[in-house]
């Protein structure tokens, strides 16, 4: 029994009708932690540590309240007394603990963990300030310290720690954990994260990111992926690479101990998921234990561990595989480096050839090491893999065929529809009945494609997703979406891969269309969304871009009530659940081959838009489950943009001289327009892409142009339009996490839950 009245008057002396949405805030969370505390956590005799540098888990109450099964029944009460659990739950903090699609991905994974009833826990840092919050002024992205501890204690302190030891100093962690309850599970699993004893917030200004980053013994666990465009950003990196995984594998061991583990056999207790190469150094980490605090033979050590750790691959971008200089590793780490040194060389007597050579020229790749002494290698969907074993990986294939699979990505429904569009989640429990809640399966509503009142309900279900978005964008940056307008949404990390820069520049098509006297037949609104790296310059000069024509058509009474570019400040978890169930159309126009996955992908199919994409990452399997008739896809093939690479015979330039191409692209620098931004920026921008497009946006945009009229024309046939919608919803069931997690542990971890 939950009794809201009778724990407020407690709590605070008053009424629950009478609490500020804060206070009732407070009181959920107290009830929701106390009913966590309770639950035991998942026991087993082999346990997965799931190791990543971010689980962006966004906002917990809601999800807690359906996973505890009790969220009914609390918004019930909170109606009665004049709240609206959406509302109470603005007054949550987001923790910035991720920012982008590998750490949403490990927060959904922690969810079906914990829902499947598996043995495993989350096991990260906690950084004081995240990534950075994003603000916008003079139409550029400024970073901000994103300050989330100390508003909410959402963390349990577990009361001990470690010590890690670098070269020449040592520093002592701090254990918290953040409990994960399944849905609808007796037990819990946890987020662990590790900070710094000591870390010291007054080395972050409170306007700027720029922090002392040579003060590694008070920095550590600050900021995310701390700028590394120079030397001491690099390194402070590797320093907190080595505390994340150092602590990992001390908790690893010691827990296997205490388990009965005789260290020989310790993959009988203990499986590692790496998430990307960051946290690699865990293998030499864990031989290091072994060996020299354990006295386990060196051979034997590195054997038991080859059959702990398995590596998950995220990007075929050269540029974001991490290597580090050995000296850097030196440096950081010795005792580590010096086992790195030993590994190469055993690899090197296995295997000759410099391609999969750990060590070049004393630089130290760190997926090579992953490959060799991992016992699993997967990519993240079925395109992703191929071309991981076929190029990427290619000579690490022919090494070691049976290390490598597939595992699609996934997403949980429990908070991407149950929690996120609880009207779209009425209408299918009304339609289909609930059991699509444990098994995902949304199949059975592909038969009620003709039944108008299915239809109407999923039209109306967008419409209460829509108001509630348009709520969202007034209160959060002072926009005004027209009621009745298209919801066309590209949100994601900046990156020119991701090609926003292509959706802008069919925005200054459209925009000179309607100049032309070309009336949309209702008002098109495009939502962007997400964060550039501080580093990235021409990324930042996309952004700037956007905001430039946001404002630009903003300010044209001729087309403003047709167009309207809104970019989303400071995209985050709450931003995405509030974006995606209402969005109709959903953007996904990567240069094919270069997006591993995509998950907002699933999301938005999830909420019933429509996928308009190139034939990249999990986009193909979204097309061949909805079929055709159900998603517009455009551009060039994988196979065409690799060959293209291959050849070196991407002429840009050529492309941008066609007049129709060259006059969207030189809008960029039209001295007005120009005018109202920053000229460098758009100058800078507008050569990047009239000489370089190293992601051919130009290849694909005479095509995406077109393909995108025929969507905006298609949307006007309601009929159609949610028949399509529905199809994609129907067929979603497919890229629910709890799919994914079942696959992992049947593939790669083997956990047996004991017997509750
Ligand atoms: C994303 N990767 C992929 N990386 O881009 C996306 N990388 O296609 C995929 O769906 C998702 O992973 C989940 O598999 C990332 O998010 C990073 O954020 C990153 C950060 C630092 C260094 C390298």
């Amino acid at each position: 029994m939950i009794d809201l009245e009778g724990s407020a008057r407690e709590a605070f002396g008053r009424g629950l009708a009478e609490l500020g949405d804060d206070e009732v805030c407070r009181l959920l969370q107290d009830l929701v932690r106390e009913r966590a505390r309770e639950l035991p956590v998942v026991r087993g005799k082999r346990r997965l540590y799931y190791v990543s540098a971010e689980f962006l888990i966004g906002k917990l109450l809601t999800c807690n309240l359906i996973n505890l099964g009790i969220y009914d029944e609390v918004r019930s009460q909170l109606a009665a007394a004049g709240h609206d659990l959406a509302r109470v739950e603005e007054s949550e903090v987001e923790p910035a603990l991720g920012n982008g699609g590998l750490g949403r991905l490990a927060a959904c994974f922690l969810d079906s963990i914990a829902t499947l009833g598996l043995p495993g826990d989350g096991v990260g840092l906690n950084y004081h300030y995240g990534l950075f919050r994003q603000r916008f002024s003079y139409k550029q992205q400024t970073a901000v310290p994103d300050e989330w501890l100390g508003c909410q204690d959402v963390l349990n302190d577990e009361g001990t720690g470690f010590t890690v030891r670098f070269g020449g100093f040592s520093v002592t962690s701090h254990l918290y954990s953040i409990d994960v309850l399944g849905y609808g599970r007796g037990a819990k699993d946890r987020l662990r994260l590790f900070d710094l004893e000591g870390a010291d917030d007054s080395l972050v200004p409170a306007d700027s990111i720029d922090f002392d980053k040579t003060q590694v013994s008070r920095n550590l666990t600050l900021f995310l992926y701390p700028d590394d465009s120079d030397e001491d950003g690099r390194l402070l990196r590797v320093y907190q690479q080595y505390f994340m995984v150092s602590n990992a594998a001390q908790l690893i061991v010691a827990e296997a101990l205490e388990r009965g583990s005789r260290l020989t056999d310790l993959d009988e207790y203990a499986v590692v998921q790496i998430n990307d190469t960051h946290p690699t150094m865990v293998i030499p980490e864990l031989v290091r234990i072994l060996v020299d605090e354990h006295g386990v033979a060196f051979d034997d050590a590195v054997a038991v561990v080859r059959r702990m750790v398995a590596y998950t691959n995220h990007t075929i971008l050269a540029e974001a595989l991490e290597k580090w200089p050995l000296a850097y590793l030196e440096r950081v780490a010795p005792r580590v480096a010096q086992i790195i040194v030993r590994l190469d060389e055993l690899a090197k007597e296995r295997c000759s050839d410099p391609e999969v050579a750990i060590i070049v020229d004393g630089v130290v790749h760190m997926a090579r090491l992953a490959i060799h002494y991992g016992f699993s290698v997967n990519g993240v969907a079925e395109l992703h893999t191929r071309i991981l074993e076929q190029t990427e990986l290619h000579p690490f294939f022919e090494l070691y065929p049976e290390r490598f699979s597939n595992k699609t990505n996934g997403i949980t429904f429990r908070r991407w529809l149950m929690a996120a569009n609880p009207d779209l989640t009425d209408l299918i429990d009304r339609t289909i009945g609930t059991g699509w809640h444990r098994t995902a399966d949304l199949s059975p509503l592909a038969a009620h494609a003709d039944d108008s009142g299915v239809l109407e309900g999923l039209a109306l279900a967008k419409e209460g997703a829509k108001a509630r978005m348009r709520d969202f964008l007034w209160r959060r940056q002072g926009v005004r979406v027209p009621e009745d307008a298209i919801v066309d949404v590209q949100v994601k990390r900046f990156h020119e891969y991701k090609r926003q820069q292509m959706l802008a520049l069919y925005i200054i098509w459209k925009y000179l269309d309607i100049k032309n006297g070309n009336r949309p037949a209702r008002p098109i609104t495009i939502v962007f969304g997400g964060k550039a790296a501080p580093a990235y310059t021409i990324a930042q000069d996309v952004i700037h871009l956007i905001v430039t024509l946001g404002a630009w058509i903003a300010n044209d009474p001729a087309v403003a009530p047709y167009l309207q570019v809104v970019m989303v400040e400071n995209y985050d978890v709450t931003a995405a659940e509030h974006l995606i169930p209402a969005a109709d159309v959903s953007e996904q126009i990567s240069l094919a081959s270069k997006e591993a996955s995509g998950t907002s992908n699933m999301k938005f199919m999830l909420n019933g838009a429509v996928t308009l994409c190139t034939l990249d990452g999990a986009n193909v399997e979204i097309a061949r489950l909805v079929g055709p008739e159900n998603i517009y896809t455009f551009g060039a093939s994988s196979e065409e943009v690799e060959r293209l690479y291959a050849e070196g015979s991407y002429d840009a330039h050529a492309l941008y001289l066609r007049p129709a191409t060259k006059l969207l692209v030189d809008f960029i620098t039209n001295p007005q327009f120009m005018a109202t931004g920053c000229p460098d920026r758009l100058r800078r921008l507008h050569d990047d892409i009239a000489w370089k497009d190293w992601f051919m946006a130009l290849l694909d945009l005479e095509e995406f142009i077109r393909v995108k009229e025929v969507v905006y024309a298609d949307y006007e046939d309601r009929g159609a339009w949610m028949r399509k919608s529905l199809a994609n919803v129907a067929a979603a069931g497919a890229f629910s996490s709890d799919r994914t997690i079942r696959q992992y542990n049947d593939d790669i971890w083997h956990l047996v839950p004991d017997e509750e």
